[in-house]
């Protein structure tokens, strides 16, 4: 499974588009016949130079519309997600505006063969060959900044992760901070950043789980710290975890630190614990597991008062200490055990 947006290429600025064309143009020359009149040659030479060039600049101007994928048909998960990092409609605009410049250049060298055709002494062919790209030119500057646009929005697009939605997701949530990267290193293929700092983790990240076999069975989804907070406060970061839930999480692992170590206290975890709880195990009725992390930091009465606040026992729970790995391997089992489950009922 690709991203859809892995073919959207590096888009040019309008300079960079302008100097290639006018370069190339003048590469490939018209082959004519040798008993031609020198005006002739000189008008076919001229006419076959804005073809090259105008014939580059649509090709290029092409390249970009047909790299970025038909947003209408894309998966939800991606298509939410792009809005999130880019927001379709101006995505949708700029593509708009860049495939109504190709008439225009179309139209211009018409315009200019003709005027070439008519011209009665070679200086003056030359000269309108010079127009007409001072004419492109200009056309294909009023588009620069729709072309930086595009540009930062692939820079965006382009770090969406393959997701395969055909196999299971885990998504890994929770507060900033409570080590919800160093679990989806310890249960998949990823590498995630881990440091001590909230909010190290910016967008969605993807490992993949193999057995010995080396068949993919799920994928884990390591997504960024969630501030409990109401929805319409929240920053394109969060809001990437909540469409990951949203989208495509199959089980829910929610992780909490009982320490202080994470910086955020135990009781906003909680209330964001029963916010995903309502809003998507509950209502999307997709299955969550809670995780406590960092038990060799957490005393027993951190352990206990958690429990006693979620009004869980200890065998509801997993208790894991990711950083060594502790207690990952029962998880992992118990997270097999599901997948089998869900894939033979
Ligand atoms: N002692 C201890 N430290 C841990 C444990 N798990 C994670 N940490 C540490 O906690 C800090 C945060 O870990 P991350 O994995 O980056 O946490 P995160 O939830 O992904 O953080 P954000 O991406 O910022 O939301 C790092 O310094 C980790 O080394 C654990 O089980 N025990
Ligand atoms: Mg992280």
């Amino acid at each position: 499974m690709k991203s859809p947006f892995e073919k959207f290429y590096r888009v040019w600025t309008a300079q960079e588009l302008l100097d290639y064309a006018f370069s190339k143009a003048s590469s490939k020359t018209a082959s004519l016949p040798k008993m031609l009149p020198n005006l002739e040659k000189v008008k076919r030479k001229e006419i076959k130079r804005m073809e090259n060039a105008v014939t580059i600049l649509i090709e290029k101007l092409s390249l970009i519309i047909k790299s970025v994928p038909n947003l209408d048909e894309l998966p939800a998960f991606y298509r939410k997600l792009s809005h999130l990092l880019v927001d379709n409609d101006e995505l949708r605009n700029a593509l708009g505006r860049i495939n109504g410049v190709i008439p225009v250049l179309k139209r211009l060298f018409k315009q200019y063969r003709r005027k070439i055709g008519q011209q009665i002494n070679p200086k003056q062919a030359g000269l309108s060959r010079t127009e007409f790209f001072g004419r492109c030119s200009s056309v294909v500057r009023q588009m620069d900044s729709t072309l930086h646009f595009l540009e930062e929005c692939r820079v965006k697009l382009h770090d969406i992760p393959p997701v395969d939605l055909e196999i299971p997701s885990v998504v890994v949530a929770g507060y900033p901070n409570v080590g919800k990267s160093t679990l989806v290193g310890r249960l998949s293929s990823a590498k995630p950043q881990v440091s001590e700092y909230p909010f190290t983790t910016k967008q969605i990240y993807l490992g993949s789980y193999r057995d010995e076999y080396d068949s993919k069975f799920f994928q884990v989804i390591d997504t960024p710290g969630i501030l409990d907070r109401p929805m319409s406060q929240r920053n394109t970061i969060e809001k990437q975890a909540i469409l990951a839930l949203n989208t495509i999480a199959s089980i829910i692992l929610f992780v909490f630190d009982p320490t202080p170590s994470s910086g955020y206290e135990v009781s906003k975890q909680i209330n964001l614990y029963h916010e995903i709880r309502e809003n998507f195990a509950d209502d999307f009725e997709i299955p969550l597991k809670i995780v406590i992390n960092k038990i060799d930091l957490a005393s027993d009465s951190e352990i206990q008062d958690l429990l006693s606040q979620l009004q869980l026992s200890e065998s509801e729970v997993t208790f894991i200490n990711a950083k060594d790995g502790k207690n990952v391997e029962d998880l992992i089992n118990y997270l097999l055990e599901f997948m089998k489950e869900q894939l033979h009922p």
